[in-house]
């Protein structure tokens, strides 16, 4: 029997326990994540002839360092490389939700969208396409509805396909010729120590340098080319450069929604936004 693990991450209350619940059944074990309250529950579905080892990761809004909730999701995401990331995704308020999703596009695993409560975003009216947002994300977009059990079947049947073809999401978005410059002479100079990486993507290591994100700034820190990095990281206004990048991911996000969804383009306000 084959079996293959899987990671359900996303915002919190999206469903993600709530899938996780009726996927595994009785089949879960709760415990701690090491070094921290946060509780982390892994579970077993039985599908077809493989068996699937779910872990439920702890509700994020983004994949930054700015909560032990979200350095757990990433760090589990990298290092126990899971052979799937669900993320689990509010279809009703899919602008909010996409965010995630940009991130996630940038950790270079494979990512299925679960496009859950699709319910409530019918019943509002909003029709989404989840055909066009599978495009445009180039990642699979399953419709979920967690509390009916609806569209699980095809969600678990989805991440054995992905699963099986083993491939690492490389889809990511560009942030303008000034910023990807900047992120391409990172790369180039954390190339140049093997060591330092730890399965993270290097592109994924200069955008969080960029963004001042402090577990990778440590990383880079004790690494050979913490001098050169820093001598980059100089030459530019950072607050700047923070800004451009997070308006990249809502430009990209903002490009998308109207192209996959009628209805689903509200007015983006300032309690909307959610990178710190
Ligand atoms: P989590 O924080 O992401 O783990 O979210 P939960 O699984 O705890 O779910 C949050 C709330 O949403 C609960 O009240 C669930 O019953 C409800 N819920 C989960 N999935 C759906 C869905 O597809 N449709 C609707 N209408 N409610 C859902
Ligand atoms: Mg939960
Ligand atoms: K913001």
């Amino acid at each position: 029997k084959k079996t293959i693990s899987v990671a359900l991450t996303g915002n919190p209350n999206v469903g993600k326990t709530t899938v996780f619940n009726t996927i595994t059944g009785s089949r879960q074990h709760v415990g701690n994540w090491p070094g921290v309250t946060v509780e982390k529950k892994t579970g077993r579905c039985e599908y077809a002839d493989t068996s699937i080892e779910v872990t439920d990761l702890p509700g994020t809004y983004s994949l930054t360092a700015y909560s032990a909730d979200e350095v757990i999701a990433r760090n589990f995401i990298i290092e126990d490389n899971p052979d799937v990331v669900v993320q689990v995704v509010d279809a009703s308020n899919l602008e909010r939700n996409l965010y995630l999703t940009m991130q996630l596009a940038e950790l270079g695993r494979p990512v299925i969208v679960a496009l859950n409560m699709v319910d409530v975003a019918e019943g509002r009216g909003d029709t989404i396409d989840e055909k066009r947002l599978s495009e445009l994300l180039a990642m699979p977009v399953v419709r979920t509805v967690g509390t009916s059990g609806r569209g699980l079947d095809r969600l678990l049947e989805t991440i054995i396909a992905v699963a099986a073809k083993g491939e690492k999401h490389t889809h990511t978005i560009g942030y303008g010729d000034e910023a990807e410059a900047l992120i391409s002479d990172l790369v180039r100079i954390l190339d140049d120590d093997p060591a330092l990486a730890g399965g993270y993507p290097l592109r994924w290591l200069a955008v969080r340098a960029i963004e001042g994100d402090s577990a990778v700034l440590a990383l880079i820190e004790k690494s050979s080319v913490a001098g050169a990095v820093q001598a980059r990281l100089q030459q530019i206004d950072l607050d700047e450069y923070e800004a451009l990048l997070a308006d990249k991911r809502y430009e990209a996000i903002g490009a998308i929604l109207p192209q996959a969804c009628t209805m689903c383009v509200r007015k983006m306000t300032g309690s909307d936004m959610i990178d710190r």
